[in-house]
């Protein structure tokens, strides 16, 4: 059983949604859906109404994704033209530097000449309606500004996160086909520099697709340029005409592709079309966070990640919101450097992910209790399952007992939620997603494809469209189908396992695909064996996920070496990097074990199953064996992990 938190004394009266409004919307959205999602998209300002709300079929065969079909709209007039002139002298962002002594206030009247010139800027690079153009940037305003000087001509903006590698980095622009790619000299984190520009040099080497690189000057270091080719961000802007006409784009053209790794090694190019996007974003952020005008929101995400586009990004700017954006680390200068942050804006919502809640838990109460945090009203938690020690320290630490968490449970594929409580409806239970969003149909199905009933376990899915959800994979519609809606007809199926109680409480269990969640990013371990691979002395290597106390899961590997190598730390370190070099740090392996053979059936298939056990610790009930090719080499990896441990 677990403990349950009720909604705050007070709260309810002054939410957006309380129990009961939840209860009757709620009904009402499944029993009509277009009905529930023609009211929400009244919240966006459209160029041409849509006749049609949605089109949708979850068939494989045929499968059918789109809402607001004939509609047209322009994302950046939603995020920006529309709160002005009113807001023109008001806080949009709120940026504060890795260094202390670096902080930024972007008025919206200044977030928008910026959109404005750079879109003018692209424009005469040659970019267009439908073109994509990469952005390789850290958290600074800038990243905002290039996001939606893309949208505003109706071009397809894909971020790549800063702390992928240059080789991550030249596969994505590859992929995307970007033309134009808009990076920085360099990053600062935790007082270290990242080389951005350098990294993207290395990934444009002997290659001629990207013809304009624009480049924002944030550290002032002296990067090698290509001039004819590099053009600095604060010049060309300078040089711009300072308004652009927004382009009108259809409901259902691209607003953004955004990577994400699956269970084969090629990472998935997910696309995410405009208007329903935008509606489902823009809507259930404020419903979500209880958002009510002049609070001030903070995400901590990375602009490289879906999390930071739906709810850093447009959810706030749609709703004219102010927000803080912080460019470092939660450790650096000092441990209380988050929480500094909050005290300094007065911040009243603060979302941000488990995997730093564990860290921070690491250092105590006291470097919390130097800072006033009593603006805080609400609380959100993303990107992995968060286990109640963690949540509770959250709670009665971090928000004083008073506020509630929002656990919320989506994917770069759903665009924005699906299982949240919302906090003026739905009490808490600590490590509960809890219940589904408007409009959001949950279902746990067993193996045979069987719908539960009632309470119980299985795989977590989502029968019927939402608009927010990702139409297809860039050039891989077949994919998109086949790990989406195949494995389970008539349902989107997620990946991840997932539980409902007797209160209908819904609890996520983690991946059961070979995808695994190290502090809450997503890696492949079929894109992190091949990066391992990549190096000439391994001859193979399996990767599994196992209990890690601050990342959630870590990344442990088996290897085998060529024969003529021997094992060494030197070794271990150069396979680290290859990793590092390939992917980038967030890929880095926790344990590497030698292994002079894998667990394989008969049929050469890799026992992950077992490999997954051992890395845990857990030597037993390796349930049936007598697939084994070889018993031997399952005794030999076990006494191994038991001789390092
Ligand atoms: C938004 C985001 C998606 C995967 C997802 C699941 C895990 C995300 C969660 C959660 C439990 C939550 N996940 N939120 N698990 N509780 N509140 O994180 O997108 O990077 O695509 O990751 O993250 O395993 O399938 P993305």
């Amino acid at each position: 059983m677990s403990q349950v938190f009720p909604v705050p004394a007070g709260f309810a009266e002054h939410a957006h949604v309380d129990a009961d409004t939840y209860a009757r919307v709620y009904a009402r959205s499944i029993e009509n859906p277009d009905e529930f999602w023609r009211d929400q998209a009244g919240f966006l300002d459209w160029m041409r109404p849509f006749s049609q709300v949605s089109d949708t079929k979850f068939d494989p065969d045929d499968l059918r994704i789109r809402w607001f079909a004939d509609g047209s709209l322009n994302a950046s007039v939603n995020a920006l033209d529309r709160h002005l002139p009113a807001k023109a002298d008001q806080p949009a962002l709120l940026w504060e530097g890795d260094g202390v002594e670096e902080s930024r206030v972007v008025t919206w009247g200044e977030l928008s000449d910026r959109v404005n010139r750079l879109a003018n800027v692209l424009k005469g690079l040659g970019v267009a309606k439908g073109d994509v153009v990469t952005i390789y940037l850290p958290v600074i305003p800038e990243a905002f500004v290039a996001m939606l000087a893309c949208v505003r001509l109706g071009a397809v903006h894909s971020v790549v996160f800063s702390g992928f590698s240059a080789e991550a980095l030249a596969d994505r622009i590859h992929d995307a086909g970007a033309k134009v790619l808009i990076t920085a000299d360099e990053g600062k984190r935790g007082g270290r520099a990242v080389p951005l520009k350098v990294n993207a040099d290395r990934a444009l080497n002997s290659q001629k697709q990207v013809h304009s690189v624009v480049v924002v000057r944030r550290s002032g270091a002296d990067v090698p340029f290509t001039p004819g080719r590099d053009h600095w961000y604060d010049a060309v802007l300078d040089a711009a005409a300072p308004w652009c006409e927004p382009v009108e784009v259809g409901a259902e053209d691209p607003l953004f592709i955004l990577y994400t790794s699956g269970s084969t090694g090629k990472p998935k190019g997910l696309v995410h079309t405009t208007g329903g996007y935008l509606v489902h974003a823009g809507t259930s952020w404020r419903t979500i966070f209880d958002w009510h005008e002049n609070d001030v929101f903070w995400c901590t995400a990375d602009v490289g990640w879906v999390t930071a586009h739906t709810y850093k990004v447009y959810g706030p700017l749609l709703n004219g919101a102010t927000s803080v954006l912080f460019e470092g680390v939660p450790t650096w200068p000092d441990v209380s450097r988050w929480w500094s942050i909050i005290a300094k804006h007065k911040v009243n919502i603060f979302y941000t992910a488990p995997t730093a809640i564990r860290s921070l838990m690491r250092e105590g109460e006291a470097p919390v209790s130097r800072h006033d945090l009593s603006s805080l009203r609400v609380l959100g938690s993303v990107g992995e399952p968060i286990n109640p020690e963690a949540w509770l320290w959250f709670h009665r630490v971090i928000g004083g007992g008073r506020c509630p968490i929002v656990d919320t449970y989506w994917q770069t594929e759903t665009g924005a939620v699906l299982l949240v409580p919302i906090p003026g409806a739905t009490p808490n239970k600590p490590g509960h997603a809890a219940k589904p969003y408007f409009g959001i149909r949950p279902e746990l199905v067993d193996a045979h494809g069987n719908t539960l009933d009632g309470p119980g376990q299985g795989n977590m899915c989502f029968a019927g469209s939402w608009p927010g959800q990702a139409r297809t994979i860039l050039h891989d519609h077949d994919r998109f189908v086949r790990t989406y809606f195949a494995p389970y007809p008539g349902r989107y199926f997620t990946g991840d396992g997932g539980s409902r109680d007797e209160d209908g409480y819904y609890r996520i269990m983690g991946r059961v695909d070979d995808v695994i969640n190290v502090s809450g990013h997503r890696l492949g371990t079929v894109e992190l064996e091949s990066a391992i691979s990549s190096h000439p002395a391994v001859a193979e290597s399996a990767v599994v996920g196992y209990p890690h106390d601050i990342k959630g899961q870590g990344v442990f590997a088996y290897v085998t070496l060529k024969e003529g190598f021997a094992e060494s730390d030197a070794l271990r370190r150069e396979i680290i990097e290859a990793v590092r070099t390939r992917i980038g740090p967030i890929a880095t392996p926790d344990a590497i074990q030698w292994a002079p053979a894998l667990p394989k059936n008969r049929a050469g298939k890799i026992l992950r199953r077992i490999l997954t056990k051992v890395a845990a610790g857990d030597y037993d009930n390796f349930g049936d064996t007598s697939t084994l090719a070889d018993p031997q080499v399952v005794d030999d990896i076990v006494q191994r992990r038991r001789d390092n441990s």
